[in-house]
């Protein structure tokens, strides 16, 4: 692999990842294409712009004709994170997510076959296998149930991927990942969220109970089992990834709350989230096995380094804070939290 493709390299999980294969992988010229949402940031990458192995292009993945142009210049493997990625939003309008999720993702299958991309890695969620009750883990055969149209686009971006390997010959593999954490990531996500809320003197809203679990990995360590699958996985497999640290919403708060020295008067119990998947917890143990990917970080050591992120890069995450998110969240959910 000498030229790599990332799409979506802006956001969250993707800056991370441009991040790690400019460290990891000397030889590798990385190529950034992404059309910059409001999830989409330039500042998050600040630091490789002067690197000569990196190049950025502003573009839309389901613009098939600046893909050939891109492509035509020779890429050798995809790795695809660009999406829309948050529950909330998908539920106020699900078009956003089908035009990138669903149409962008075959616009990239195609013109990737049409210009013989030898690795395609489509960064897919836990959230498609639907939920869980209290008992089990999702693996690789858990049958797709996705609840939210996010995690339908998701779904079906997974489906077309699976059929263009099995009936195209195409070389797709897909990973499905438990809930990420660190830096960079956008201040809607709940982790940020109710960090910079703290750090406001704001209280943080809980959906529901606040007894949802979500399964957590630090980032850095999702970048690492891309890497991974990217250099090791077979064609055609899924790759469940995750830390297995599973922990209902309301324990995550009093640990966030913890670590910015407040107390749990700032919980807002607020109106949950509709039809709120219960519970995520991820088996990947084929991925250690197979790849022998594990985790390098511990649950507290990264929620505490995360913590001091934010609350040293407070010129990061203000500007994304304005009053249009702070209207959304205060009509869906009401309340004093929120954006
Ligand atoms: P994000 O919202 O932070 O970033 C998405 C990026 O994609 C942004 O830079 C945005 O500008 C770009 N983008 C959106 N539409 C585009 C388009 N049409 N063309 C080009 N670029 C476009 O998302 P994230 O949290 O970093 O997630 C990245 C990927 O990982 C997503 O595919 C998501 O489904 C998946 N994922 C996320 C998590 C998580 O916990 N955040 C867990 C598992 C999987
Ligand atoms: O204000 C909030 N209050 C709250 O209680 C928010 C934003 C969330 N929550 C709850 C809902 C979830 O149970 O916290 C949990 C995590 O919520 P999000 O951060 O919105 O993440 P989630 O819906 O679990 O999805 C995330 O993980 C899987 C990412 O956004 C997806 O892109 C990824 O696929």
């Amino acid at each position: 692999m000498k030229r790599l493709l990332v799409t979506g390299g802006a956001g969250f999980i993707g800056s991370n990842f441009v991040r790690w294969a400019l460290r990891n992988w000397a030889d590798v010229d990385v190529v950034n294409l992404d059309v910059l949402t409001y999830a989409g940031n330039l500042a998050n990458l600040s630091d490789v712009e002067g690197d000569g192995r990196y190049t950025f292009m502003h573009g839309d993945i389901t613009d098939a004709a600046l893909l050939d142009r891109l492509m035509g210049e020779g890429i050798d493997a995809v790795i695809n994170f660009a999406a829309e990625s948050h529950v909330d939003r998908s539920l106020m309008s699900s078009e956003p997510f089908v035009r990138t999720n669903v149409v962008g993702t075959q616009q990239l299958l195609d013109a990737a076959r049409r210009h013989g991309v030898e690795r395609f890695l489509q960064v897919s969620t836990d959230e498609v296998y639907g939920s869980l009750g209290a008992e089990g883990e999702f693996t690789e055969t858990t049958p797709l149930c996705p609840n939210s149209p996010y995690s339908a686009s998701k779904a079906a971006a997974d489906l077309l991927c699976h059929a263009y390997h099995h009936s195209l010959g195409f070389p797709a593999m897909i990973s499905r990942c438990s809930n990420n954490y660190g830096p960079y990531q956008f201040p809607e996500k709940v982790i940020p969220l109710f960090l910079t809320n703290l750090f406001e003197g704001r209280k943080v809203p809980l959906y529901g109970d606040g007894l949802n679990v979500r399964d957590w990995i630090y980032v850095e360590d999702h970048c690492a089992a891309l890497g991974a699958i990217l250099e090791k996985g077979s064609l055609g497999e899924v790759y469940n990834v995750g830390a297995d640290c599973e922990l209902t919403n309301l324990d995550l708060t009093k640990r966030i709350i913890a670590a910015c020295g407040r107390d749990e008067d700032s919980i807002e119990y607020v109106k949950d989230r509709p039809g709120h998947d219960r519970r995520y917890a991820i088996d990947s143990s084929k991925i250690r096995g197979e790849l022998g990917w594990s985790p390098a970080h511990d649950f507290d050591d990264a929620l505490a380094r995360t913590v001091r992120w934010y609350r040293d890069h407070e010129d990061w995450w203000r500007g994304i804070k304005s009053g249009e998110y702070r209207e959304y969240y205060q009509k869906q959910y009401g309340g004093g939290g929120g954006v």
